[in-house]
């Protein structure tokens, strides 16, 4: 009842105001037209993002946000609001931006269902270290934890954030809102990026802006990177200048260390793995750029790896054998590094400054690289290519997507047959253009992620590829795209099935097929229903051709590609079984 006074009280006398200052301009010309509301903490708020570059915030209005929206509408001028049609879309829009971009992408919802609609996006984003900043609404200060039932609310939503987010924060009084604010943005963008919550309670968006000052009775945190240890380097030198066969892995923390690693390839003649967020850091063009597949055909003869802000994954979890190699990893995150076990050397860092340590430290030691390697190594990557090329018809439908897509377009993958295939069968020659879920896996996330993408880069053709299972999972934001006239092309494998998930019930449990048959609407009908262009193709030639027509479109474009029997994609990734290295793991051999 005291809100709904407030707000009256505050409606009456902010409609009261703008009635008289018509009278107040003609009266006095030198009185200013004030239409404007008194500033608010949420206005101080979105200052501090404007401050930062932020000109786009993906998210859904609701009572406890509309302040925030509303801050957000004041600074129109330098912020663009794209709402959303269900909060995982705006969550997967604001990772699809951060991803393309390297900025940190800006998400805003309701609480409760908001939050957690929110939530498997939020999570993709932490588990691929994307930078992302989620404000979100929450009850009345007064309120939480008073279990009041009221609108939204959740039990401890910071509790949970904490959860799947790197941090989360509530600001509990007016003057700690620029502060924390200032501190999500720190924590999103410092050290290994990731997601930052804050959570804002609707009466303390709505309070007058506070005057800053220095006095803060909640503490706001910092952290430091980390120097890098010079002993380390010197010992990462000499064990790559005594490697035989070296290898470096790469992934989404090494993005901007791209031309240092180029120069430790080649003055190596080590191979460049790439699975999938380190795709593009070397060109699948360049001799040395190895997909996963390339990268185990060579494994056996390797003797010393190193691998570069990236999990490594690939040899930890499934290749095996990391204990008889020697091994080298550079992750800003010291958590990070021995997650598998502690490596030979471990630098905590971050991979520009740690290469920029260690190539002049290679300099004087390393081998020059003889022509007997170079051509051992286009061999095996002949051999994989080879191998991959058999991945029918997932390859030929990936080249035809490749050969209209330039080098600059962006490819939005997801889990169905032709996006596993893509990890290793999509070449890649631009970092941030090949943009994955990674080990979420989450169905549903292609659209809304290119649609993030398109509006982060509006000049480039941005195609996401999904089965008929996924697509339907964030299908609603097309009309997004169709309202905000964004060109993005969304590429549908139907074959009228969760089709990974029944291949696998197959295998497993005797032919039983369990709820994975899937009754599917008309796609191209359905695309033009919501203002978008459908089209069907048969053929990879006819995916050609529809794709260079789409790109030439405005808004939208859906293609249905029917399909019928899939090559499975996963012996030449993995031909000893998904993770087969896990119980050698938790057995503690490493
Ligand atoms: C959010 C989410 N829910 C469930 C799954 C489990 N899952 C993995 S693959 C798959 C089937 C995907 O079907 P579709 O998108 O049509 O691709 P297809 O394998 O048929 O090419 C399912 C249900 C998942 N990966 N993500
Ligand atoms: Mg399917």
């Amino acid at each position: 009842l005291i809100y709904k006074v407030n707000d009256l009280l505050y409606q009456l006398l902010t409609d009261a105001y703008t009635m008289m200052v018509p009278l107040m301009t003609t009266a006095k010309k030198t009185v200013q037209p004030v239409t404007k509301t008194p500033a608010t903490v949420a206005d101080a708020i979105v200052r501090s993002l404007v401050a930062v570059n932020t000109d786009t915030v993906f998210g859904i209005p609701g009572y406890q946000t509309y302040h925030l929206f509303d801050a957000f509408a004041k600074q129109s001028q330098n912020l663009r609001v794209i709402s959303s049609r269900h909060e995982q879309g705006a969550g997967y829009m604001a990772f699809g931006y951060a991803k393309s971009t390297g900025k940190m992408g800006v998400a805003c919802v309701v609480p409760g269902p908001g939050v957690l609609n929110a939530s498997a996006a939020l999570l993709t984003a932490q588990s691929t270290s994307t930078p992302l900043l989620c404000l979100t609404g929450e009850i009345p200060s007064n309120a939480i934890g008073r279990g009041f039932h009221f609108l939204h609310e959740m039990r401890d939503q910071r509790a949970t954030l904490r959860t799947i987010a790197k941090w989360a924060e509530r600001v509990d009084n007016p003057e700690m809102a620029v502060p924390l604010t200032q501190q999500a943005i720190y924590q999103a963008t410092a050290g290994r990026p990731g997601v930052a919550c804050l959570d804002l309670p609707m009466d303390l968006q709505a309070a007058p802006e506070f005057p800053a000052r220095t006095t803060t009775s909640q503490s706001v945190a910092r952290t430091t990177g980390a120097a890098i240890d010079p002993a380390l380097i010197k010992a990462a030198a000499k064990a790559l200048a005594k490697a035989r066969q070296p290898m470096i892995l790469v992934g989404g923390g090494a993005i901007e260390a791209a031309p240092e690693i180029l120069e430790l390839a080649r003055m190596l003649g080590a191979p460049v793995v790439a699975h999938r967020a380190g795709k593009g850091i070397v060109s699948d063009r360049d001799p040395l750029g190895f997909n996963a597949v390339a990268g185990l055909k060579l494994w056996p003869e390797v003797d010393t790896i190193i691998a570069l802000g990236t999990q490594a994954e690939l040899p930890n979890l499934h290749w095996g054998g990391m204990e008889s190699r020697t091994v080298i990893r550079v992750d800003i995150d010291p958590a990070e590094i021995n997650v598998y076990g502690t490596p030979r050397i471990a630098i905590a860092g971050d991979c520009k400054a740690a290469l920029h340590a260690l190539l002049p430290a290679l300099v004087s030691v390393a081998s020059p690289v003889t022509a007997a390697r170079l051509k051992h190594l286009a061999d095996v990557k002949n051999a994989a290519a080879h191998a991959i090329s058999g991945v029918q018809p997932q390859i030929s439908y990936l080249q035809a997507i490749r050969n209209v897509l330039p080098d600059d377009g962006i490819f939005v993958d997801e889990v169905t047959q032709v996006g596993y295939t893509s990890w290793y069968g999509f070449e890649c020659y631009r970092p941030r253009r090949f943009i994955s879920s990674g080990y979420q896996g989450n169905l549903g996330y292609g659209l809304a992620t290119a649609i993030g993408a398109k509006v982060a880069n509006p000049d480039v053709p941005v195609v996401a590829i999904s089965g008929d299972g996924g697509f339907m999972f964030n299908v609603q934001e097309l009309a997004t795209a169709v309202r905000e006239r964004l060109n993005v092309v969304a590429i549908i494998f139907n074959n009228n099935l969760f089709g990974n998930v029944a291949r696998d019930q197959d295998r497993l449990f005797n032919g039983r097929i369990t709820g994975a048959q899937l009754a599917n609407p008309d796609f191209p009908a359905l695309a033009e229903s919501f203002g978008a262009t459908g089209m069907r193709a048969n053929t990879p030639q006819a995916l050609g051709k529809a794709l260079e027509k789409a790109f030439t479109l405005d808004g939208p474009v859906v293609i249905e590609v029917p399909m019928g029997e899939y090559a499975s994609p996963w012996p030449v990734l993995f031909p000893m079984g998904y993770a087969s290295q896990l119980d050698r793991l938790t057995a503690g051999e490493n």
